[in-house]
């Protein structure tokens, strides 16, 4: 069985509640990190080698020294539990079930970077979710951990659940923050960068629930040991919300290193293929990242076993690797149509656009329009070429990832399944007349 240490405590009967939780030694971290100097607790945090569990896997140590403690002005953290990434539902699923580990991880990473006032942003349509964490953080406030002179320690921190109102691009740090100021959830040019200038011009972290969970672990333990999990610098455990043909979909918790193989077959995890049909394509990071063809899954293109790791599943850059991005899991069997799966996550970046760039907002319409328009048996013989010229002028023109998040996924659909595309514009009557959406009639 693989380490766990985000849901090691999942299934204790009643661990949702604060007394259970603090029975099993919840809050353990905060009575260790009062006790710290902040300094202590981010260099305990670097060392782990904790990188962001958001998508773009970022140090969490390196992104909290770069919070401006000179300005003195009031700093923030800022939980993103905007989850919104199609295939992704890992944060849900810790906050869900276990909530105080979340509020524990964010007392003690306040404490590290001296922020008194912290929010969690969580999606709109997490509402029951966010009921959970207002009822956590009323407990957490009941006992002490929260409010002021936490546990007479003389360190005040209040905390706030914000709901958002189910736009995906408040997922994206800044217009996050555009959002909890109240404003429409727009993104901002960086630099400079929320550590600098974030909530109200203030520093500010923005961190994923999972990053801010594992850290009172770190504390706990150290920042070595949860270093000597994993592999290389992809050190700890990581959540993978998994999804697709496989036999038992679900969120899993994986140390990283273990192969691509292992996680699709083990019984541990996904079980293996639902049927006997061979597996076709895998999408590993959530619908941003480039899909992967079957032989680029269990191996890299130098005939490597293809690891769980930010490394591994990015070897060779796009032109045969993907990203291990948000953890969100997709395994598609042969039955999947890749062009109707292509236009389904264009129609979903052209919907979530916020309009600023002009790349982003006529490109992701115009993706959306020629996929749609192929996948229906009506494409023509230059639409290929149009597409990929589409998708290249996006990426890296616009302010925000939103832009390369549409543009990846259909760059990668043509590179890696083209006779697809051209099957579908060939032979537009069977296309026409196919009674389900695989690639075949
Ligand atoms: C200070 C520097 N901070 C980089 C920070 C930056 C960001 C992180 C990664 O962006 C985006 C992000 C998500 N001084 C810094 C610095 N940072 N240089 O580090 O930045 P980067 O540039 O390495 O990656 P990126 O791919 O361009 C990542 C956004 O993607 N996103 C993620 C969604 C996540 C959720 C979730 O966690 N629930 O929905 C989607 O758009 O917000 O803006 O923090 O500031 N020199
Ligand atoms: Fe908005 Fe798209 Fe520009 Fe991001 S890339 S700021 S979502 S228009």
């Amino acid at each position: 069985m693989g380490r766990k240490i985000l849901l090691d405590k999942i299934n204790v009967p009643g661990i949702k509640s604060y007394e259970v939780y603090r029975r099993e030694g919840g809050y353990a971290s905060v009575e260790k990190a009062l006790k710290m100097t902040p300094e202590a607790i981010i260099e305990e945090v670097k060392a782990s080698g904790l990188r962001g569990r958001g998508g773009a896997g970022f140090p969490v140590g390196m992104k909290w020294s770069f919070i401006d403690k000179k300005s003195g002005k009031p700093r923030h953290l800022v939980c993103n539990a905007d989850e919104s990434e199609p295939g992704t539902f890992k944060d849900r699923y810790l906050m869900e079930y276990i909530p105080h580990l979340l509020i524990e991880g964010m007392i003690t990473s306040s404490i590290a970077l001296e922020a008194n006032l912290s929010y969690i942003y969580i999606r709109g349509e997490y509402m029951w979710v966010y009921k959970i964490l207002e009822r956590a953080i009323q407990e957490a406030y009941a006992a002490g951990w929260l409010g002021k002179n936490i546990q007479g320690s003389g360190f005040d921190l209040d905390l706030y659940v914000h709901c958002g109102a189910g736009a995906y691009i408040c997922g994206e740090e800044t217009a996050l923050i555009e959002s909890l100021e109240g404003k429409r959830g727009n993104p901002r040019l960086k630099p400079p960068f929320p550590a600098i200038s974030g909530l109200w011009a203030n520093p500010t972290v923005v961190n994923n629930v999972e990053s801010i969970a594992a850290v009172p672990w770190i504390i706990n333990n150290s920042g070595a040991d949860y270093a000597a999990i994993g592999i290389g610098r992809s050190t700890g455990t990581k959540l993978i919300s998994a999804s697709g043909n496989i036999k038992k979909p679900g969120v899993y918790e994986i140390e990283l290193g273990i192969s691509v193989e292992e996680f699709i077959n083990s019984d541990e995890y996904c079980g293996g293929m639902e049927t006997d049909r061979p597996l076709k394509a895998l999408v590993p990071g959530g619908s941003s990242v480039p899909i992967l063809p079957a032989h680029l899954i269990y191996k890299t293109a130098n005939g490597d076993d293809r690891l769980m790791t930010y490394e591994s599943l990015s070897d060779g850059g796009f032109a045969t690797g993907s990203m291990l991005g948000s953890g969100g899991f997709i395994v598609y069997d042969d039955r999947a149509c890749i062009v109707r799966n292509t236009w389904n996550f264009a129609r979903f970046y052209h919907h979530e656009s916020c309009g600023q760039c002009t790349p982003c907002r006529e490109g992701t319409g115009w993706l959306e329009k020629v996929l749609w328009r192929i996948e229906n048996g009506e494409g023509r013989e230059e639409d290929i070429e149009l597409l990929w010229s589409i998708q290249s002028k996006i990426e890296g023109n616009t302010i925000c990832p939103l832009g390369d998040a549409a543009s990846w996924p259909v760059a990668a659909a043509i590179r890696h399944f083209r006779e697809e595309f051209e099957y579908h514009v060939r032979f537009p009557e069977k296309i026409k007349n196919r009674d389900h959406f695989t690639h075949e009639p």
